[in-house]
């Protein structure tokens, strides 16, 4: 089932009938959204708008934090939540078509899993994590693209719409080519990255006003956790090029600590010179949840897929854990010598 339809006219045809005679579309993501999580589901939803369809939600299976909020077309999403999940359900139920946009691994649809597994309709991914589970009937998928918005913006272009990227579909489409590669950093940044926000650009997008929405709206309770962790909650293992971090849900109540201002923490970690690996442990309603970046070829993805019943892409990837804060720590800090060989080897 791994293919690239990107380059099957067939397929890319059969995608487009299967749209033009949708009724009732609804597009997902995944949980905790991330800026290419929005940019490709509302990049897709402000295209999707514009064809005569009766209609097209975007469901959120989780709620979203504030640096996304102001994107086009947040005021219409529904959260699976305890308010929503009735009428959620019902408009899964009742889909012809689901697209899933940014994950390919049903367990990242959290509660509304079932709803979208169980639905009789048909489904469409598009994404560029790695090994992708397949639940949908067209695949969009490749895993060398640097973000799932790269993927959209290719395949409107592919149909010949490209007329209908406005500047709400390029403004969603910018921020998840922005976010995923780190602020055009990262090694999935290929001059095709950059044409691409380029002609966004040319829509009218303004880099300097999406950058201060996505990133510089801090309270300053939230510098102040940051100023916490790292100076009190960071370690930096020279010896194995490793940094990790770990939260505790007692310090993320005692600062307030609101959904998603962990978010680039672990990032931090990799800025240290020389640094190779960082890992973030989060406790959140009794679980860990860990974020893994890495540089150059060392897989963070092999890692979480291995140990930490997680996966993503190879330098940046998420991973879970039942045993406690401190056990989950321990477990990482027992791999690290297996570890040590590969992390030496990558240059600095
Ligand atoms: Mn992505």
């Amino acid at each position: 089932m791994v293919e690239y339809f990107t380059d099957d006219k067939q397929k890319l045809d059969l995608y487009l009938d299967w749209t033009k005679k949708a009724k009732n579309i609804v597009i997902t993501s995944h949980q905790n959204p991330d800026g290419d999580a929005f940019g490709s589901a509302l990049g897709l939803w402000n295209y999707l708008k514009q064809f005569d369809i009766e209609k097209v939600t975007f469901i959120s299976p989780t709620d979203y934090a504030d640096f996304i909020a102001w994107m086009p077309g947040v005021p219409a999403i529904v959260v699976y939540d305890n308010k929503n999940k009735a009428l959620a359900n019902e408009l899964i139920a009742e889909a012809d078509l689901i697209f899933c946009t940014d994950f390919s691994s049903g367990s990242r649809m959290k509660d509304m899993k079932d709803a979208v597994l169980n639905s009789f309709s048909k489904k469409i991914i598009i994404d560029h994590h790695e090994q992708p589970e397949s639940f949908g009937d067209l695949l969009y998928w490749n895993e060398h693209a640097s973000s799932t918005c790269e993927l959209i913006y290719q395949m409107i272009v592919k149909l010949g719409h490209e007329s209908m990227i406005d500047l709400d579909v390029a403004t969603c489409l910018y921020t998840g080519l922005l976010t995923d590669t780190g602020s055009f950093k990262y090694p999935a940044t290929t001059p095709e990255v950059h044409n691409i926000a380029g002609k966004l650009l040319a829509k009218g997008v303004v880099p300097s006003s999406i950058n201060r929405s996505l990133f510089d709206q801090n309270d300053f309770e939230k510098l102040q956790f940051l100023g916490y962790v790292l100076s009190k909650k960071m370690t930096y293992l020279p010896e194995y090029r490793v940094c990790y971090t770990s939260i505790s849900e007692k310090e993320l109540k005692k600062y307030n600590s609101k959904n998603g201002d962990t978010e680039g923490i672990v990032n931090y970690g990799l800025s240290i010179a020389g640094s190779v690996m960082s890992a973030i442990f989060i406790e959140k309603e009794g679980l860990i949840k860990i974020s893994f970046r890495s540089v150059h070829d060392f897989s963070v993805a092999d890692l979480a897929r291995d140990y930490f019943e997680g996966g993503g892409h190879k330098n940046a990837a998420g991973g879970r854990s039942n045993l406690s804060l401190e056990e989950t720590v321990q477990k990482f800090l027992t791999l690290l010598p297996y570890l040590k060989s590969q992390l030496e080897l990558q240059p600095n």
